[in-house]
């Protein structure tokens, strides 16, 4: 396809062949450079607050049927940003740079009246083989953050990478009454079409769920092109209340890139046709050594610049490093400390919201945030 620059044929397609019949970790692998995206995963908890106005938005709910509405509205209006920013802003989607243990990744949106304080991001890589990212947002002003992790089950079938998501995320609304709510945020999954012309993109499929403390439990169904609508990029999603309650589901139907409506009313429920806003990150001269755009500056410089061979020693280096310090900690009989986040067998959360649900699997491990980020002031 035209997508795949003449030289770097061959290598495509070889990367694809090597793609079928492969289960495991798909970031560790050497994919030709036009495929190559600048940016690292720790980056991308980023997409879950990028109309912060939205995420304060949900303390302002009245009832817990309008909090559990108002967090269903954040959640599909994230959705574009995470599946589909890379296709707007590269052309496709493209590989992203691997994590290092430990790397990090902070930034903020700016306080204002219409969103209330300012919402803080704390991003740690927190495993390397696998990959795995743990991330905390938090508007404590208005009393919302989430916690979460993400990591990815993959494989290949029918032309298409399927990618499981492994993890999960907690969003917490502290309200004024001091009592709290919990929702519980699994995750949908994906499928990468596109890869034989080159433009990969990503169609979400199958269901997600947020459950609520309070018992309000959204069904997020997702279908591509020639299914429900016949639309791409479609969902329907239905909100009901505790079983002993007894009022009608809300539900909602629209595509998440564009607006979805309420079926009932006809009202316009979500709308991401506006522009959103990207977070506040630190110039890469004010980072420390672990921050992802500091640490990846060399090999990022090289992938924009299209200079792959610079790119490749820069990362290269990283590498070395890496290994360097696993075989010193394997010597010294230390391991890595993890700097923002405890590793935690059982998300009780997950547990107790997750069997409203019957959630699969019935149990998952987490990581607790330790409460000690940079909370610079602005
Ligand atoms: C969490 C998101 C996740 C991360 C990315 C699968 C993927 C890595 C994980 C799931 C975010 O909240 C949402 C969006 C995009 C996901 C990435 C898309 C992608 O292609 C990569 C994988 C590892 C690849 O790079 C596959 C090879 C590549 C040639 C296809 C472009």
């Amino acid at each position: 396809g035209e997508a795949v620059p003449a030289a770097q044929k061959s290598s495509w397609t070889s990367f694809l062949k090597s793609l079928a019949g492969f289960t495991g970790d798909l970031s560790a692998m050497t994919a030709p450079p036009f495929i190559l995206s600048p940016t690292s995963l720790t980056e991308f908890p980023a997409y879950w607050c990028e109309r912060p106005e939205l995420f304060a938005a949900i303390a302002d709910g009245k009832t817990e049927q309008a909090r559990a509405l108002a967090v269903l509205k954040w959640f599909i209006s994230t959705l574009k940003g995470q599946y589909t920013s890379r296709n707007e802003s590269m052309g496709s989607e493209k590989k992203p740079l691997n994590p290092v243990l430990g790397e990090l990744f902070y930034g903020y949106w700016p306080a204002n009246a219409a969103r209330g304080g300012k919402t803080t991001l704390v991003v740690e890589q927190v495993s390397h083989h696998p990959p795995i990212t743990a991330y905390r947002i938090e508007n404590l002003e208005k009393g919302v953050t989430l916690t979460g992790h993400s990591a990815q089950k993959t494989s290949f079938s029918g032309g298409s990478i399927i990618v499981k998501q492994v993890g999960h995320a907690v969003l917490t609304v502290s309200l004024p009454s001091g009592e709290s709510e919990e929702y519980l945020i699994t995750l949908p999954r994906l499928r990468i079409d596109g890869l034989w012309y080159g433009s990969p993109y990503i169609e979400l499929a199958e269901t997600s769920y947020i459950q609520s403390s309070t018992g309000w439990l959204s069904t997020i169904e997702y279908k591509g092109k020639g299914y429900f609508s016949g639309k791409s990029h479609s969902f329907k999603a239905t909100l009901t209340p505790h079983s002993h309650i007894h009022t009608s589901p809300h539900v909602i139907e629209g595509t998440w890139h564009t607006t979805s409506k309420e079926s009932h009313s006809g009202a316009t429920f979500h709308d991401v046709t506006s522009p959103k806003e990207e977070i506040t990150v630190a110039s890469i001269e004010e980072q420390g050594e672990w921050e992802s755009r500091k640490l990846w500056h060399g090999v990022a410089k090289g992938i924009r610049e299209g200079d792959f061979e610079s790119a490749a020693t820069f990362k290269g280096k990283i590498e070395n490093e890496q290994r360097q310090r696993r075989r010193d900690e394997s010597a010294g009989g230390t391991t890595w400390e993890l700097k923002h986040f405890k590793y935690v067998e059982h998300d009780p959360v997950y547990e107790r919201l997750g069997k409203l649900f019957k959630a699969n699997p019935p149990t998952e491990d987490g990581y607790a945030y330790l409460g000690n980020g940079p909370h610079s002031e602005s």
